[in-house]
Parts: structure tokens; C-alpha cells; sequence
């Protein structure tokens, strides 16, 4: 049985952007059955855990003797075993790695450099003065993403883990009206959403939190 792990609690606005997520979304559209190891502070630091997931992080990964990390590499990993996340074909194979690192060497770290700033920093003055030229890169990336966008459904002829890595990447902007700016991508990453998979993926990664996510609409 395949398992990877969770965290049992992390803050509001990282649900729906944990990095199992992007896992979890695959297992979905490949139809594989899983299990979900969640875990406490105490896990992550633990030596077995770490003997797994040296940086103690989410998702690690294990299935039928194998043992694996990083969301990326697992997302291949998943990909290889599904005809819905990877074209069997050689150039549709290559074309399919070329956009999942695309996503993640050549789009999160322009998203990320606005996400961590507006999550972790937004009060700090060194922040507010760094802000309008991280978004600007940002707004450079995402306006030739959506040129490639333009006229298209998906990356390539239909969908595959390349869309998957790319969407997840761009939904962690949602907390901003940076996404409205390029209709392309907007309908893009709707269009994901509105995938099976993806809404399964969602519910049951969100009803991980659905506990605190009550106690912290009480307060
Ligand atoms: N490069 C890793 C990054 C994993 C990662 O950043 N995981 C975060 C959640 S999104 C985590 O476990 N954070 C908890 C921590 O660092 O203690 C991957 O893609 O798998």
C-alpha cells in the first residue's frame, strides 16, 4: 500500500498548500489507493522520520519496500505508473519533466519569494521595501507562463503532471489578485480545480484541519 506523510496541524494559510498535496492530487488522478501517515512535531524531529525526510518535512513517501522524498520526485515517481499524469510516448515524457521542473526551478521561486515575504515578514520595514520588486519579477514569469497559456488548455495537447506541479505552484498566490491579472492562467488553474481528482484531493486534505479550522472560527 502506498503512504505518505502528513503534518496534523499546520496554520490556515498554508492549507491546500502543503506539499503532499501535490502527492495527493496524483494518487487521485492515477487512482491509486493510499494511506496517509500524519504526524506530530515530535515525528518530524524523530530519528526514524528523519532517517526518511532528512530536513524532517512533509510528504515522505513509502511503497512496497521503496522510500522516497520530495514532492517532486515523487510526483515522477507517480507519474511513470498513470497514463492520465504521463504520456507514454518519448517526447510526450520529456515534454511532461521539461514543465514539472519548470514549475518548480522556474516559477516557485519567483512565488515564492512574494508568499514568504506577505506570510512571514509583512510587518517589517526591509519587507515592505522589498515587496514591489519581488512581485515585479513575479509579474515577468507569470506574464510569459500565460503567453504559453494563451489559446491552450493545458501545457501541452491534454493534461499531465506538468499541469499538476504547475497549478499547484500558482495556486499559492490565491491570497493575492495577482492570478486575475493574466486570464490565461486564471481560467488555467480553474480549470485544474475543476478536475475530479483534484476536488477529492482538496476535501480530504482540507478535512485534516477541519478540527482546528472550527476551534479557530470559535475564537
Ligand atoms: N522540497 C520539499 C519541500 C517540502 C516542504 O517544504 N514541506 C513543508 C510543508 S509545505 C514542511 O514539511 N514544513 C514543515 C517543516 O519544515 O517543519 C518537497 O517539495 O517535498
Amino acid at each position: 500500500m502506498i503512504r505518505f506523510s502528513v503534518l496534523k496541524w499546520v496554520p490556515p494559510f498554508a492549507r491546500g498548500s502543503v506539499k503532499e498535496f501535490r502527492v495527493r492530487w496524483a494518487l487521485e488522478e492515477a487512482g491509486l489507493p493510499y494511506e496517509e501517515e500524519v504526524l506530530t512535531p515530535e515525528d518530524q524531529n524523530g530519528d526514524a522520520y528523519r532517517a526518511r525526510q532528512i530536513f524532517g518535512q512533509v510528504p515522505a513517501y513509502e511503497e512496497d519496500g521503496l522510500a522516497m522524498c520530495e514532492s517532486g520526485a515523487i510526483l515522477l515517481h507517480v507519474a511513470e505508473k498513470s497514463d492520465t499524469l504521463m504520456p507514454r510516448d518519448a517526447q510526450g515524457r520529456a515534454r511532461t519533466l521539461q514543465w514539472v521542473f519548470a514549475a518548480v526551478t522556474s516559477v516557485q521561486p519567483a512565488v515564492d519569494q512574494v508568499t514568504a515575504l506577505d506570510f512571514f515578514y509583512a510587518q517589517e520595514e526591509w519587507a515592505k521595501l522589498r515587496r514591489p520588486s519581488a512581485e515585479e519579477f513575479l509579474l515577468r514569469r507569470l506574464g510569459q507562463l500565460s503567453a504559453r497559456l494563451e489559446g491552450r488548455e493545458w501545457l501541452e495537447e491534454r493534461f499531465t503532471a506538468g499541469d499538476l506541479m504547475m497549478v499547484t505552484v500558482l495556486r499559492d498566490l490565491r491570497h493575492t489578485d495577482i492570478l486575475t491579472r493574466f486570464p490565461p492562467l486564471a481560467v488555467y488553474v480553474k480549470r485544474a480545480e475543476a478536475r475530479p481528482a483534484f476536488q477529492k484531493a482538496l476535501a480530504d486534505h482540507t478535512a485534516l484541519y477541519a478540527e482546528a479550522a472550527k476551534a479557530e472560527a470559535a475564537e
